[in-house]
């Protein structure tokens, strides 16, 4: 079954039978079901969060069998530490990434490591994300989130709540389809979500869905989702082609990241993205580089918004570090240290790529306890290696910033906190989105006091990603910054008086 690949390594085994040996040895739920394996309780559209309840009672690692196949899922630190040997293990693509395979191809997120396509891609888009692109991309990045501002301004001028998940989805777009396309969506200027979101929601609910019935039924029993799936993945392709076809006239861009993937040639082997390629690396990037950010974000101004304290402690800094600047600079963004510690806080307990996989490239014995085969592999379950009470504390389950403090992470073991990945796969737009995420949370906190609705208890909805579900905020309009001065000399004592960060870092 295991169906070996050009560069000679196993795809994979699907049942976890094949590549664990001493699989016997890892717990299981207690009332397994003949034929359809651990379902009793289970919310097929919470499989996640099923998985954290199964983790609570059955430990670091466990499996799960659903129908013909057996997973492992592991979250223990002591684990996860050694998983993350990039010597001995690599990315696995499966379940839910290899479900969206369809849609994404080969491109960077979807890639199997031996893919000639996956280094080349990332060899042309990396310089995409140096910090003199990430510097390139700030003034875009405030202008799409005047648009939020405005959409805010006049929700709350007509006394309505907000809706957070659906308008950091407007935000996130835009800022990625403006940074890496020079494309407008229009979010702003619409009621309901932009039909490529809902092409792309279509296809990861898809996605998720697939690994929850049994494999070679999938066809019969989703063939009404199937069929939709197809239409949304045609959809996603036009979107894509027109974008690429605008470009293509128009005859290059400012050096964004469509223009590298249509015209950079890589720096040692001088190869270029294939049309193709190109078309799945947009998707990818279009979707990757917006729909993790917006929960994220979501995430974040929920917690602030439970915490009025945590919120008054980050709106604090915010006054001091951005003073009266109308408009902060790059460099102003990355001094919100406790602004960062709220995002990675909720990061921590809300990882919004919740689980990556991973897979041994050699047999080889996992924390010194369980052989794997060349191929086996499992789940990450990040939300719960981010409660491990071992590495976190009793309190593991608190929102808590300070637990980000420099010290503090410093007392950490290694590998505990991965919202981003591990090893040679991991997230290319990490800085991309902790950057846009602590620059659009300073702003808000600066115009807005942020009230959560009574009663609004979190739920959590899973499409691969997470997101909390109907979250809206009530806001109220703080005085604005007052304006600054029209002539300040750029270094004289008096502009270094009333902001003292300004230009340090410059
Ligand atoms: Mn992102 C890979 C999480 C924002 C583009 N991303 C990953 C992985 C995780 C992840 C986890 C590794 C998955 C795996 O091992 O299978 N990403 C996030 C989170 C955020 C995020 C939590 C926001 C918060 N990601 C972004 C943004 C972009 C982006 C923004 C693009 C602008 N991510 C990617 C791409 C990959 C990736 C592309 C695949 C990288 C590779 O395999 O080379």
């Amino acid at each position: 079954m295991a169906e070996t690949t050009e560069a000679g390594l196993p795809k994979g085994f699907r049942s976890a039978e094949q590549g664990w040996p001493a699989l016997r040895r890892i717990p299981h739920p207690p009332r397994r079901v003949p034929l359809l394996g651990d379902v009793l309780g289970v919310d097929r559209h919470r499989p996640l969060q099923d998985s954290m309840r199964f983790a609570r009672e059955l430990g670091p690692v466990f499996r799960r069998r659903v129908f013909g196949n057996e997973f492992v899922f592991l979250w223990g630190s002591r684990l996860v530490a050694d998983l993350s040997d990039e010597s001995r293990f690599a990315k696995h693509v499966g379940l839910g990434v290899a479900n969206l395979r369809p849609v994404a191809g080969d491109g960077l997120f979807t890639a199997y490591n031996h893919e000639s396509n996956w280094q080349l891609a990332h060899d042309v888009l990396a310089p995409g994300f140096s910090r003199e692109a990430m510097a390139g991309y700030h003034g875009m990045m405030l202008a799409v989130a005047a648009r939020l501002t405005g959409h805010w301004d006049r929700e709350l001028a007509a006394g309505r709540p907000v809706d957070v998940p659906g308008d950091m989805t407007k935000l996130t777009l835009e800022t990625i389809a403006r940074t890496g396309f020079g494309h407008d969506f229009g979010s702003f200027e619409r009621d309901r979500p932009h039909p490529f979101v809902r092409a792309m929601v279509g296809t990861l609910t898809y996605a998720q869905r697939l690994n929850s019935v049994p494999v070679p039924l999938a066809p019969l029993l989703l063939r009404g989702p199937a069929r939709r799936n197809a239409a949304d993945i045609a959809h996603l392709n036009r979107t894509v082609d027109g974008l690429v076809a605008a470009r293509r006239r128009s005859g290059g861009g400012d050096g964004d990241l469509l223009d590298r993937m249509l015209a950079t040639a890589h720096p040692e082997t001088g190869e270029r993205l294939s049309a193709e390629n190109v078309r799945k690396q947009v998707i990818t990037f279009l979707v990757a580089g917006h729909e993790t950010t917006s929960g994220a974000l979501s995430f974040a101004l929920y917690y602030l918004a439970r915490h009025p304290e945590v919120a008054a402690r980050a709106r604090a800094e915010v006054d001091r570090v951005w003073g009266d600047t109308a408009e902060p600079g790059y460099d102003q963004v990355a001094k919100l240290r406790y602004v960062r510690r709220v995002l990675d806080e909720s990061l921590r307990l809300w990882p919004t790529a919740p689980a990556y996989a991973r897979e041994a490239k050699q047999d080889t014995v996992l924390a010194g306890e369980h052989p794997m085969r060349r191929g086996a592999w499992a789940l990450v379950l990040l939300p719960m290696l981010h409660r491990d009470r071992e590495v976190w504390g009793e309190d593991a389950e608190r929102f808590d910033p300070d637990r980000f403090e420099a010290g503090a992470v410093r007392a950490r073991p290694p590998h505990t906190f991965k919202p981003f990945g591990t090893g040679a796969r991991a997230c290319i737009g990490r800085q991309f989105a902790l950057h846009e995420a602590t620059l659009v949370l300073g702003l808000l906190l600066r115009r807005y006091d942020l009230r959560p609705e009574p009663g609004y208890r979190l739920r959590v909805t899973e499409r691969l990603t997470v997101m909390p579900e109907g979250l809206r905020l009530r806001l109220e309009r703080r005085p604005a910054p007052a304006p600054a001065p029209v002539t300040v000399p750029d270094d004289g004592p008096g502009s270094a008086a009333r902001c003292p960060v300004r230009g340090a870092g410059d």
